[in-house]
């Protein structure tokens, strides 16, 4: 048993690959999940832009129609961002796989399909990761367990201090993760520069990423790394907003008794309302910081290829 993978990679995704040049993968779950309708597709769009202005083939990932996907076009790319799609993490693809269905993909679900289309780079905004009371609920993302196991490079602004930070950092050392500060000695709480917690490495830019890249495949590990890139500081979400909402949300998520893959969206969208959109126009200058890191990764990738 076990069948063929269905796994399309646009044609321009498949030819740079073929040829060694760079590709950078992006994940779909920020466009359905994480960003509000209408700037979710202008924003999907511009995302692939950047990734071209860096000199890398973009592939945004997902599932359609039970095939799964690395390079979409701009009509698929309209239903991603289109209302009622589901949010899949990776034990929901092999369902969707086997009823022809269609969704976003989380961090998680992304880096296992990217891996699977030979794509070694990945940009998002903000990983998933333990979420606050877990000791309780033990909710905590799959985007950790599957990093643990895929080797790709995620580039994010870290997580978002509507989960804890430090049990998460924890986790990563523990699934063997290797977390680079970029630039930085400390991991960034996504909206915010800083988190208040030391990492261990500090990497100042794309080559030395990809030496650890490098590294890491020498030494036949599986796990993925996560590039930690903070906006600088006066780009960063004033911190008494900043405060002020994460506590309104997290509240409000508390008496809505939310459990599950509802949860991260919900507190998502909720602090874009409670911040009157502050918080998003934060989040896109994110994701493009991100963005603009993984394709200097994916070249320099690249180069390292060609160099040995
Ligand atoms: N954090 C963000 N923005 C996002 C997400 C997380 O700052 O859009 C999304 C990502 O797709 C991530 C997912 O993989 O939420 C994690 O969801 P969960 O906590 O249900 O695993
Ligand atoms: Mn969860």
């Amino acid at each position: 048993m076990g069948g063929r993978l269905p796994l399309r990679r646009s044609p321009e995704v498949a030819d740079a690959l073929a040829d060694g040049r760079p590709v950078v993968a992006l994940e779909s779950t920020i466009i359905s999940h994480g960003l509000p309708r209408p700037d979710n597709l202008v924003a999907a769009r511009e995302f692939e832009q950047l990734v071209r202005d860096g000199g890398a083939v973009p592939a945004t990932v997902a599932v359609l129609d039970g095939e799964l996907r690395a390079g979409l076009t701009d009509p698929e790319l309209e239903r991603i961002a289109a209302e009622d799609i589901a949010k899949l993490s990776v034990r929901d693809l092999p369902v969707v796989l086997a009823c022809g269905g269609s969704g976003a993909t989380t961090v998680a679900a992304t880096s296992w399909i990217a891996d699977r289309a030979g794509i070694r780079v990945f940009a998002t905004g903000g990983l998933g990761g333990v979420h606050r009371g877990a000791a309780d609920t033990f909710d905590e993302s799959a985007d950790l367990t599957t990093l643990g196991r895929v080797p790709v490079t995620v580039v994010s602004a870290g997580v978002k201090s509507i989960l804890d930070i430090g049990a998460t950092l924890e986790r990563l050392e523990t699934l063997g993760v290797i977390v680079l500060g970029f630039g930085t000695e400390e991991f960034p709480s996504f909206w915010l520069t800083g988190s208040g917690h030391r990492l261990d490495w500090r990497v100042e830019d794309a080559a030395g990423v990809a030496a650890v890249m490098a590294g890491r495949d020498a030494l036949g590990q599986q796990a993925g790394i996560v590039v930690a890139n903070p906006l600088p500081q006066e780009r960063q979400l004033d911190p008494d907003i900043h405060d002020a909402a994460l506590t309104q949300a997290l509240a409000e998520a508390d008496t809505a008794r939310l459990s599950g893959k509802e949860v991260t969206p919900f507190l998502l969208q909720r602090i874009v309302e409670i911040t009157g959109g502050e918080s998003l126009r934060v989040n896109l200058d994110i994701a493009r910081n991100n963005i603009a890191v993984a394709a200097r990764i994916a070249v320099a990738w690249t180069e390292l290829g060609r160099a040995q």
